[in-house]
């Protein structure tokens, strides 16, 4: 064990031990079953084996609302004991070998240390994300009133900077893109002229572009609401695809599943954006209301689902440079986050197996002959199988958890990592 690697390695070997025979049982029935109907089960399990999502390094540490945050003993203090706590999601489900950060918030004095850390703890680094939502202590001017859309250039200068360190510093650690997220906009009808801010997000944006390696990609991720609550700049796909129009090609459009209004039919953007050839990835998670960051398929699984649906077509088309990033973006603030993160990335997974088996030469039937019920039948029966062994089959493979929540309780982490990260525990409000 590594000073990084504080993980019992042996908890994964007792736990399956005490379940692999009812599972290898289940899974030979699934087989059977599924084999009854034309699937290759094995090929399933291997997809899903290959499936990866990655942690958001803000997602580890207990979250809070604007109301107030409820820490946990035992949570990282810092940004090398978030990462391993990301490591012990991955342990468990070999489903999450990168973790996105975010700047400043991930600031370190030696970037080359975290990136040997991460390496130790056999952690990648996905796109980096910039915040200029928030202001930090001791900088110089306030994103009050905006960052990269603000009125001042100074204030644009200062953001653009921002960027352009991200890039530098994910260039370091070994990612391939860049998010970008800003929370501009106005709280007032009249506060903001439209045109122009999206006039100066464009030209920010440009020179950030021109920045980026030739590998790599910005991901423009737009929200309706919050923190400015009558407008804001990138607001929806719409602007999103605009604006990755105007850059060129290495900008593509993300999709926060929270960044919608209810009843929005995310799917349909999802399709979409990949006819425009610019779906750039996702930031995972659920809500009933709005931005709510609850864990993925916590909700909405059918809608998780039928996104998963249309990436499966995209994939079987064989669409030229369809590779959306996967990435996890949530915040836990009743629940043990590594358990919130396990189960999240297990409903991806789930949903990704359940496209995986949808019968879609008989779709396409039902869809030429306008049988509308069959149709819905068709994809609906997909969503009603029980792939949990295909799921399991793919960690065990990987020599991960069968039962990944069980072996964590059983395994004592939270209560070990409770004595080992003595802390202040202060209520303090916010969602970092
Ligand atoms: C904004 O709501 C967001 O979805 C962006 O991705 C931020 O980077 C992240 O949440 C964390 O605040
Ligand atoms: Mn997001």
């Amino acid at each position: 064990m590594s000073e990084a690697d504080v993980f019992d390695a042996g908890a994964i070997a007792r736990g399956n031990e005490a379940v692999e025979n009812d599972h290898a049982a289940d899974y030979a029935a699934l087989k059977d079953r599924l084999g009854r109907h034309g699937i290759d089960v094995d090929a399933v399990t291997e997809k899903v084996r290959g499936f990866k999502v990655a942690l958001p390094s803000w997602g580890v540490g207990t979250g809070g609302t604007r109301f107030g945050r409820f820490p946990q003993p035992g949570e990282p203090r810092n940004v090398f004991e978030k990462f391993q706590d990301a490591s012990v999601v991955n342990r468990l489900t070999a489903a999450t070998p990168r973790v996105s950060t975010h700047f400043p918030w991930d600031n370190v004095d030696d970037l080359g240390e975290l990136a040997g850390w991460a390496e130790a703890l056999g952690l990648g680094f996905d796109a980096v994300n910039s915040n200029t939502f928030q202001d930090q202590p001791g900088q110089t001017l306030s994103y009050k009133f905006g960052s990269l859309t603000h009125t001042d250039p100074a204030v644009r200068r200062q953001a653009i900077d921002l960027n352009l360190q991200c890039i530098d510093k994910g260039k370091r650690l070994g990612a391939k893109a860049l998010t970008v997220w800003i929370g501009d906009g106005a709280n007032f009808p009249g506060q903001q002229n439209f045109i122009d801010a999206f006039d100066r997000y464009l030209d920010s944006m440009r020179e950030i572009y021109r920045a980026l390696p030739d590998d790599w990609r910005v991901f423009i991720e737009h929200k309706p609401f919050e923190p400015a609550f009558y407008a804001t700049v990138i607001a929806d796909w719409g602007s999103s695809l605009m604006a990755a129009t105007e850059l060129g090609p290495k900008a593509r459009c993300l999709v926060d599943l929270g960044h919608h209004a209810p009843t929005t039919n995310i799917e349909m953007i999802v399709a979409r954006l990949i006819g425009a050839r610019r779906l750039g990835g996702f930031h995972f998670n659920d809500s009933k209301y709005g931005d709510d960051d609850l864990d993925s398929g916590a909700i909405a699984p059918f809608q998780l689902f039928l996104i998963f649906n249309e990436l499966v077509e995209a994939e079987r088309r064989g669409i030229p440079d369809f590779d959306p990033a996967h990435m996890l973006d949530q915040s836990h603030n009743v629940t043990d986050p590594v358990e919130s993160l396990v189960a999240s990335a297990t409903q991806l997974q789930r949903a990704y197996a359940q496209a995986q088996i949808v019968d879609r030469e008989a779709l396409a039937g039902y869809q030429n002959d306008n049988d509308a019920l069959m149709a819905h039948r068709t994809v609906k029966s997909a969503f009603e199988t029980d792939v949990e062994p295909i799921l399991a089959e793919a960690r065990r493979r990987e020599g991960a958890a069968i039962a990944p929540i069980d072996t964590y309780r059983a395994s004592g982490y939270r209560r070990e990592r409770a004595e080992a990260r003595p802390q202040k525990l202060t209520g303090a409000a916010g969602i970092v």
